[in-house]
Formats: C-alpha cells, structure tokens, sequence
C-alpha cells in the first residue's frame, strides 16, 4: 500500500504547495536505507491531526498535493541528480513551493541548483548533525557527505547557515568560518543575519537526537529534543521561505516509528509555514 501526506489535495494543478519524494541512498556512507523515508513518513502522517498544536492552524488551509515518489536509477548520482534537478526546475516554473522528501542528503544539490537558478537572492539554512563539506568523500564528489559544500559553490559562503552541526574534521571546521554562520549551539544563532531574507531549509533529520529520532543512518549524539527544535524553526515564520527538504530518515532503523513519526508532525507544521 502506498501512502500519499495526510489527507492530500487530488489537484495537483490547483495546489500551491507539491509534496516530491526521491528515495535515494546510494551513497550513504554508514547504514543506506532512505529510499525508504518518503513513503514510511506519509504513513505515519495519518497517526497526526491536520491541525497544529502549535500554529494553532490546520493544514486543509494550504492546498497541498503530494505527487509521490519519483522513480530513480540508484547505483547512477549523475543521472539521478539530473533527474532531481529537472522535477524541481519544471515545479519552480509551474509556481509551486516544493516540500521534498529524501532519501539521502545529496538529493539536496540538485534541487539548491534549481532554486538557484529561479531565485538569486535566498539564504540556505541547514540543519544537520554532520558539516557535509568534504571536497570528496571516497572519491565521490557528489557524496552525501559533501552535499553542502557543493552547494557553497553555487551559492557562495555567505549564502549558506549550518545549525546543529557536531561533527565535522578539522578542515571542514577551518572552512567553516567562512560561512555566514556556523553554529552548533543554536541559541548562538543570530536571526539578524536572514532578517527580511529569502530562505531554504534544508533539514537533515539525523539533527534531531538519537534519543528521539534514532532512525537514520548517520546518528550523532548530542542533538536537538524534538520541541526545541519545533520552537526553532517556528521562528523562520517572518520570513519568505523558497522551499524546504527533509532527509535522512531510514525507518528500518526505528521498528519502534518514533522517528517517522516525528518526522511526519515536522512536514504537518512545514506546510503552514509555507
Ligand atoms: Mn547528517
């Protein structure tokens, strides 16, 4: 049985926001098992309210489609970012703001390559555990595990915030106070530096701690508790927000659904903050 987002508009046309899966984890470099997000935390979505306890709001006031998962050829980066780019370029140019769904980090470049191609002007903020900015990662260029590094190349450093990061080497550390901010105690963070920006977030989920959200590949210990990280990401409200990913969650490795489940009330609470 295949789940589509809680209660999902049947318009995709009429829809201002499309929920896209790419359930991809071809390159992870500890424990794959992404491909199977997507669908594990439609599942789960059905276990929520459409009304958010915390905006005080319910998701039936956006009109929301969620188009599926997009078919991929896994084993082939190259095409299945070309693939990636292509669907988020053609869901750009038909107005929709775009929720998508990993699978692994490095589905983030291709779509970061659309958006910045639509827009000029936006801030990427980055939750994540991991500082993704190796130049390479066993000879993989496009590797997860330099996903935002690749991006910083498109972007530029001033365009790009990581938060929650612990865990990095001593050169994505020395490169990482090129950025416009680094932090991994996010009360540190200065919400001065996006004040009136544009902004895409990009939420690897393994920035939730393992205690709350141990099903990804990639744990680190020392994260987010799951209302702080609520709270935190409320706080974006007053501004533009261009499009959102989440990813990293492996389901197979939560049998108990903590982590689904969390990551679905995360998605319910995206949609109104679109
Ligand atoms: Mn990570």
């Amino acid at each position: 049985m295949i789940y589509n987002f809680l209660e999902s508009s049947e318009d995709k046309k009429n829809s201002e926001i499309v929920i896209v899966g790419y359930p991809f984890d071809s390159t992870s470099s500890f424990r794959a098992g992404s491909r199977n997000g997507p669908n594990s935390l439609r599942f789960f979505s059905w276990n929520l309210e459409t009304f958010s306890n915390y905006q005080k709001k319910d998701i039936h006031e956006k009109n929301y489609f969620d188009m599926g998962d997009v078919e991929l050829p896994f084993g082939d980066i190259k095409k299945t970012n070309s693939i990636i780019y292509k669907t988020t370029k053609r869901l750009l140019n038909s107005k929709k703001k775009i929720i998508s769904l990993g699978g692994e980090h490095s589905i983030t470049y291709p779509i970061i390559k659309a958006f910045n191609e639509y827009y000029d002007d936006f801030i990427l903020v980055v939750f994540d555990a991991h500082a993704d900015l190796r130049e390479e990662y066993l000879g993989v260029k496009f590797s997860h595990a330099c996903v935002v590094r690749n991006c910083v190349k498109l972007l530029g450093e001033k365009r790009v915030c990581q938060l929650g990061i612990r865990s990095y080497t001593k050169e994505e550390f020395e490169f990482s106070k090129k950025l416009l901010s680094f932090n991994e105690d996010i009360n540190s963070f200065d919400f001065n530096l996006i004040k009136g920006k544009r902004i895409y977030i990009s939420i690897d989920l393994d920035v939730l701690d393992p205690s709350v959200f141990p099903g990804t590949g990639t744990p680190e210990a020392g994260g987010f508790n799951f209302k702080d990280f609520i709270n935190f990401i409320l706080k974006f409200q007053d501004n533009e927000i261009v499009g959102v990913d989440l990813v990293e969650l492996s389901p197979e490795h939560d049998i108990s659904g903590i982590s689904q489940a969390a990551a679905a009330k995360i998605v319910r609470e995206i949609i109104l903050l679109l």
